[in-house]
């Protein structure tokens, strides 16, 4: 191994980085904070393309009646929305934080296997290219939902062997495989490459939350990939696993799809969770409260999450005694859920506050979850879930999960990470202004979906009766108020990344591995690795976090 040490890189002046050639983020780069900022990237490319098909759906939606697209574009539409934001957005982007920060907080100077993490990568734009090629094939892009049930996503209109539904199976078979890559990659690393003294029990929320969700992708993903394989068969060469035509089962594949989606939920949002857990300690300068217990309750979710996955199919037939259970489970997840947050409220409350933007993402995105999280309590008793079903009461819940909490919450990630990826500063003005659209957009958008599912407002239709009218015209107004918070975000992170002030190694005084060395830091991290000697968070403490050499 070459020794580069940070002298060797930045010269005198220790933040006068050389900057990484743009050149390399097209390569085949084996290191992993290329790769990181390779899924950030194409993440967010993929997050905007998402955005302009939920941009048709609202403009659709502003009236009653179905008069922008057709209808089975309409389809395409919600399908290849939900599609891109899930597989295109959120996994690739906390792909790619987990990539840049867990080999840095840990004392690492790469992933465990490089070659396998950029092979897992160049999947992501191989399967995002074909998933879009599927605009040009007869028939268009699949148009079943992104679960993409059968019987609706067995038929195939236009006979054809290459459809858009097959297009679609294969593009989520290759995301899952470089899933799996992934997992295998960050679970190795995570167990073996911890420098001497981080000890699991002196290991950041993140990493240990990125830990949890990547033992949930390797329990998960290759159910999910067997029920696609199975699907793809019924689809192309006539087995009858899932056509009831055939004497197949259908609710089959609701269970095989459902014992990998329901965790993949908090394959999502753990990370999400750690990213709070970093966050709320530094702008309140104060030890995260309850670090232990917020540590575990991570692998406690993980494992309660492999046991909830029926509460998709209160209404599938599914016997009274399994409902019964499922309820029970689900309602169970919110303890170590509840645990979170009061620890992150405890760690919050009477600190000394600041309200940067990656604190105001951070916190926005808490009070968003905890609407959420109300919302999600109510959907997991029979009941309830038997009278909103297939409403829109359940995309509102989940936008303010997804949306409310997760995009913001990578935005707030983005924004406290910035300076150490670029070695610049953003600009904090335009920071603050994507937040306040993004959080007055984010109501605006996915409120008026509860009193619309509570009334009856079915999900995936492109037309609905007119009294439903007035809640999505906000609804469409919030929605576009979210397309345009996109572009102080966009202006912000190209001008500062090229005219953006030098960025010290620590500008938040954070405490970390990562905050020790340079911003962006050296290729190989760490001249010399270093040896931890204290718990993380230790702020308003004296001990220092490693020792010295
Ligand atoms: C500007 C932001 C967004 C808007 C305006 C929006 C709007 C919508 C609407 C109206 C639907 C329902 C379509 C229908 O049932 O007819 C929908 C579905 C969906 N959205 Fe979003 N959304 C946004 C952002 C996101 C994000 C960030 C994610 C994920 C990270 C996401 C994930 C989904 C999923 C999974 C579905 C379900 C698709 C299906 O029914 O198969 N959305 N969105
Ligand atoms: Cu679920």
């Amino acid at each position: 191994m070459t020794n580069i040490s940070v002298e060797d890189i930045t010269g005198d002046a220790p933040q006068q980085e050389p900057r990484t050639d743009w050149k390399q983020y097209f390569s085949f780069s084996t290191d992993h904070k290329v790769i990181g900022i390779q899924y950030i990237v194409t993440a967010f490319i993929l997050f905007l393309v998402g955005g302009i098909f939920a941009m048709i759906i609202r403009g659709e939606l502003i009236t009653p009646e179905s008069d922008l697209v057709d209808r089975s574009v309409y389809n395409a539409m919600f399908t290849m929305h939900g599609t891109v934001m899930l597989f295109g957005w959120t996994f690739p982007i906390l792909t790619g934080f987990a990539n840049y920060f867990v080999p840095l907080m840990i004392g690492a100077r790469d992933m465990a296997f490089p070659r396998l993490n950029a092979v897992a990568f160049w999947m992501i734009p191989i399967a995002a290219i074909l998933l879009m090629a599927s605009f040009f094939v007869p028939g268009g892009p699949a148009q079943a939902g992104w679960w993409s049930y059968p019987p609706v996503s067995l038929q195939n209109p236009t006979g054809n062997l290459i459809n858009g539904e097959v297009i679609w199976l294969l593009a989520v078979a290759i995301s899952g495989v470089s899933s799996i890559m992934g997992a295998i990659n960050f679970v190795t690393t995570i167990v073996k490459m911890r420098a001497p003294g981080m000890t699991f029990f002196r290991t950041p929320i993140f990493v240990w939350n990125v830990f949890s969700a990547q033992i949930i992708q390797l329990f998960g993903l290759p159910v999910l990939t067997a029920g696609a394989v199975m699907l793809l068969l019924d689809l192309t060469v006539g087995t009858s696993f899932f056509d009831p035509t055939k004497g197949g089962d259908p609710v089959l594949f609701q269970h095989f799809f459902w014992f990998y989606s329901h965790p993949a939920v908090y394959v999502i949002i753990l990370p999400v969770f750690g990213v709070f857990s970093e966050i709320f300690p530094v702008f309140a300068r104060k030890p995260l409260f309850g670090y232990k217990i917020v540590a575990i309750s991570s692998l406690l979710i993980a494992g309660v999450s492999g046991i909830v996955w029926v509460h998709h199919l209160y209404v599938s037939g599914t016997p009274g005694w399994m409902r019964l259970f499922f309820m029970l489970t689900t309602m169970f997840v919110s303890v170590p859920t509840g645990i979170k947050v009061f620890a992150w409220t405890a760690t919050i409350w009477g600190g000394k506050l600041r309200f940067d933007t990656p604190m105001l993402f951070a916190f926005g995105a808490l009070i968003l979850f905890v609407f959420a999280g109300i919302t999600g309590i109510t959907l997991s008793s029979v009941p309830i879930d038997v009278h909103v079903n297939n409403t829109y009461y359940v995309v509102g819940h989940f936008h303010y999960v997804l949306y409310g909490t997760v995009t913001m919450g990578m935005f707030a990630a983005i924004y406290f990470w910035f300076p150490k990826m670029t070695g610049r500063m953003y600009y904090e003005g335009l920071g603050k202004l994507h937040f306040w659209l993004a959080f007055i957009g984010t109501n605006l958008n996915f409120f008026p979906m509860h009193p619309l599912g509570l009334q009856g407002m079915l999900r995936r239709v492109s037309s609905y009766a007119p009294e439903y009218e007035f809640w999505n015209i906000i609804a469409s107004i919030g929605g576009f108020l979210l397309g345009v918070s996109t572009l102080p975000f966009i202006l912000n992170m190209i001008g500062s990344w090229i005219h953006g002030e030098q960025a010290p190694k620590n500008p938040w005084r954070a405490i970390g591995l990562e905050w020790l060395v340079a911003s962006p830091p050296p290729v190989e991290n760490f001249e010399e690795i270093p040896v931890v000697v204290s718990e993380p968070y230790g702020y308003g403490k004296s001990e220092p976090l490693v020792a010295e050499h």
